[in-house]
């Protein structure tokens, strides 16, 4: 039945949201929605999903050849899926709509050092663009070598009932070797489509389809379906490893549903499992963290949300808000822009561009961020 999961009183304030979706395309983030569908988290807290089973990060090191290393970072990508994109219907019911980060918000956090993924684990997310959102990030385990850096938009628009999301970005991912050569992978995104709004309870279906590139020629490509379609199960995916042309051995073929478990076809032995728990982020108290800090910086309109005190959180969001016009009224006054704290804007990334052309990547070439380092606030 038609808003069967949205409360009340809400109902009408439901259906004017979906109806004011119907034709829309572009920044779906700053428009305004029913209280119930609101969730406390920014959306800089997201890039931690990348990390959420920090020994598969780690693994990647532990590869001893080309074609280990690309079929661990595949298990260790198809292992995010399940924390990306389910886990605020887990945790909340329902996919809900994040806080719309502000320029320059940051987002610090770590996964502690332990025998079985070596050393610490450490994330680093800056809101980089407000118009139009978007994030970069940099996880990094020196220890093992391994780092992925990235940045995250996304163009919505509504279609047969649904809202359609193209992630705009992509990651790169690098392992250093014992021998001093760097490994590099970029990784595309899925397109998502929002289903269930009709009914207040909206649910991602990953589609279409992703890649993983790397430098050593190895190549992976993954299809996503959802409920009808091949197997009729919803989060199915379809994976193939094909290696570089000079090699000769048979394509990996691994086939099974994301938030579940998956098989390799030939052999019917288990690829990734994320049944068992995962692991979520540390991150420094709010009462310890700077200004610009994402748990700090929305810690009113959280806590008015998560309270159901609703007019608390849009006078929070309110001022916010304010203070972000101000800030950029006073830069164009003063002819200045807004710095960059970790990352620096590129026309064109050479990772993108040089592996892209291996799968004839659409687009052929994408911006990015590069890292600047300048190391967060210290967590020991
Ligand atoms: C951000 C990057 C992450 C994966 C991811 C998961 C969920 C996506 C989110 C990204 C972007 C914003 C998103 C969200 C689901 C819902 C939300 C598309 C891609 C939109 C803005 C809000 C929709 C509002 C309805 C739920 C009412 O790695």
């Amino acid at each position: 039945q038609a808003g069967e999961a949205v409360p009340a009183a809400q109902k009408s304030s439901w259906t004017s949201f979906l109806k004011s979706l119907a034709g829309f395309t572009g920044d779906l983030s700053a428009m305004t929605a029913p209280p119930f569908i609101l969730s406390p988290t920014s959306l800089t807290e997201f890039p931690a999903y990348w990390c959420e089973r920090p020994e598969l990060f780690a693994a990647i090191a532990d590869g001893k050849t080309e074609q280990a290393r690309a079929f661990a970072v595949l298990k260790w990508f198809i292992s995010t899926l399940k924390g990306q994109y389910t886990s605020r219907n887990e945790s909340m019911g329902s996919e809900k709509k994040p806080l719309n980060p502000v320029l320059g918000e940051l987002f610090y956090g770590y996964w502690p050092a332990n025998a079985a993924r070596g050393g610490k684990t450490t994330l680093v997310v800056e809101q980089v663009s407000h118009h139009p959102p978007i994030t970069a990030y940099r996880i990094e385990n020196l220890e093992k070598g391994v780092i992925l850096t990235g940045h995250s938009a996304q163009k919505t628009s509504f279609s047969g009932g649904s809202i359609i999301v193209k992630q705009v970005g992509h990651a790169t991912l690098t392992v250093s070797l014992p021998s001093g050569e760097t490994e590099e992978y970029l990784i595309t995104l899925p397109r998502l489509r929002i289903d269930g709004l009709w009914y207040g309870s909206p649910y991602i279906e990953l589609a279409e389809t992703s890649y993983i590139q790397s430098s050593t020629g190895w190549l992976s490509t993954i299809e996503y379906k959802g409920k009808g379609y091949f197997s009729g199960k919803s989060h199915t995916f379809k994976a193939t490893l094909t290696p570089p042309s000079h090699v000769h051995t048979s394509p990996h073929v691994i086939e099974g549903t994301w938030h579940t478990t998956s098989k390799e076809l030939h052999s019917g032995v288990t690829f990734h499992d994320v049944t068992s728990p995962k692991e979520e982020i540390t991150v420094a108290p709010v009462e310890q963290q700077g200004e610009w800090e994402s748990r700090k910086l929305w810690h009113g309109v959280a806590t008015g949300i998560r309270e159901g005190d609703f007019e608390s959180a849009a006078t929070f969001k309110g001022k916010i808000e304010n203070e972000q016009r101000q800030r950029r009224r006073d830069e164009s006054a003063n002819g200045t822009t807004w710095e960059l704290k970790h990352f620096k804007h590129i026309e064109y990334d050479p990772v993108y561009e040089r592996l892209g052309k291996l799968f004839k990547a659409n687009p052929p070439t994408e911006d990015g961020y590069v890292y600047l380092g300048n190391s967060p606030r210290s967590e020991s």
